[in-house]
C-alpha cells in the first residue's frame, strides 16, 4: 500500500514539473531587463556585480556591470579597467562588439551604449582613482551615443564637478575613431598616435581606452589612460569607469 502511495505522489510531482515549468519560464521572460536601471527598480536592495542584460530582446542577453551604489544605484557600466590585465588598442569590430569580461577589465560594446542611450534620455558619470588611492568622478546629464551609420557620434552636455574636471565637453559632437577607423578632427590619426580608441576630436583631453602605464611616465606622452584637467597629460590612472543611467 505504502509503496502504491509513493508511486502516485511522485507522478503527481512530475504532472506539477511538467504544466508548471511553462509558467515559471513565462513569467521570466517577462521581467528581462534593458538594463542595469531595470535591474534596479524591479529589486533596489541588489549589489553591485555582474547581471544579464536584453538590450536588443530576449534572444539579446549580455554580461554587464552594474553600479547599485554611486547615488541610488543602476548605472550600466559599459567602460571599466581596474588592474590593466586586458589589451584595449583593438580594432574598430572589438570596440563596436564589446570585449573583455564584466568581473574586471572590459567595453560593452558600441552598438549597445548607442540603442540603449538613444531609445531614452541618459546620464554618464566617470570614476576614477590614482595609484594614491584618491577618487574623483565628473558626471554629464546628458549622454547619446548615436548608431554605426552616423559613427557613434557622442552628444554630451550638463558637466556637474566630482573632482575630476571637464575632460568630455571637448570631444562633444565626435565620432568614434579606432586604429583601423579614423573619424577624428586630426590630419592625422589619433588612435594611432595616442595608442587608444576613443570619440577623438584634435585629438583628446581624455583617453580612458589608452595604454596601462601604472602612473606618472614622461616617454610616449599622453598615451596613458589619461583625464588632462585632473592629472595632465603624464599620468595614467589606477582605475577608470564609465557608465550611464536613465533620467527619471
Ligand atoms: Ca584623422
Amino acid at each position: 500500500m505504502y509503496v502504491k502511495w509513493k508511486w502516485a505522489g511522485q507522478l503527481l510531482s512530475v504532472f506539477a514539473i511538467l504544466h508548471l515549468a511553462p509558467l515559471l519560464t513565462s513569467s521570466k521572460e517577462i521581467i528581462q531587463p534593458l538594463d542595469c536601471n531595470d535591474i534596479h527598480q524591479q529589486d533596489s536592495s541588489r549589489p553591485s556585480g555582474v547581471y544579464t542584460i536584453y538590450p536588443f530582446g530576449e534572444k539579446s542577453a549580455v554580461e554587464v556591470y552594474c553600479d547599485m551604489d554611486l547615488e541610488g544605484g543602476g548605472w550600466t557600466v559599459f567602460h571599466k579597467r581596474v588592474d590593466g590585465s586586458l589589451n584595449f588598442y583593438r580594432p574598430w569590430n572589438h570596440y563596436k562588439m564589446g570585449f573583455g569580461n564584466p568581473n574586471g577589465d572590459y567595453w560593452l560594446g558600441l552598438d549597445i551604449v548607442s540603442a540603449l542611450t538613444s531609445q531614452q534620455k541618459s546620464e554618464l558619470r566617470v570614476d576614477m582613482r590614482d595609484f594614491l588611492g584618491k577618487e574623483v568622478f565628473a558626471r554629464y546629464s546628458s549622454f547619446k551615443v548615436d548608431a554605426e551609420c552616423d559613427g557613434y557620434k557622442l552628444t554630451i552636455a550638463g558637466f556637474n564637478n566630482g573632482g575630476a574636471g571637464d575632460g568630455l565637453t571637448y570631444h562633444n559632437g565626435m565620432k568614434f575613431s579606432t586604429f583601423d577607423k579614423d573619424q577624428d578632427g586630426s590630419s592625422g590619426s589619433c588612435a594611432q598616435t595616442f595608442l587608444g580608441a576613443f570619440w577623438y576630436n584634435n585629438c583628446h583631453h581624455v583617453n580612458p581606452n589608452g595604454i596601462y602605464r601604472w602612473g606618472a611616465m614622461s616617454t610616449y606622452g599622453a598615451t596613458g589612460m589619461e583625464w588632462y584637467p585632473w592629472k595632465g597629460w603624464g599620468y595614467s590612472m589606477k582605475a577608470m569607469s564609465m557608465k550611464f543611467r536613465l533620467v527619471q
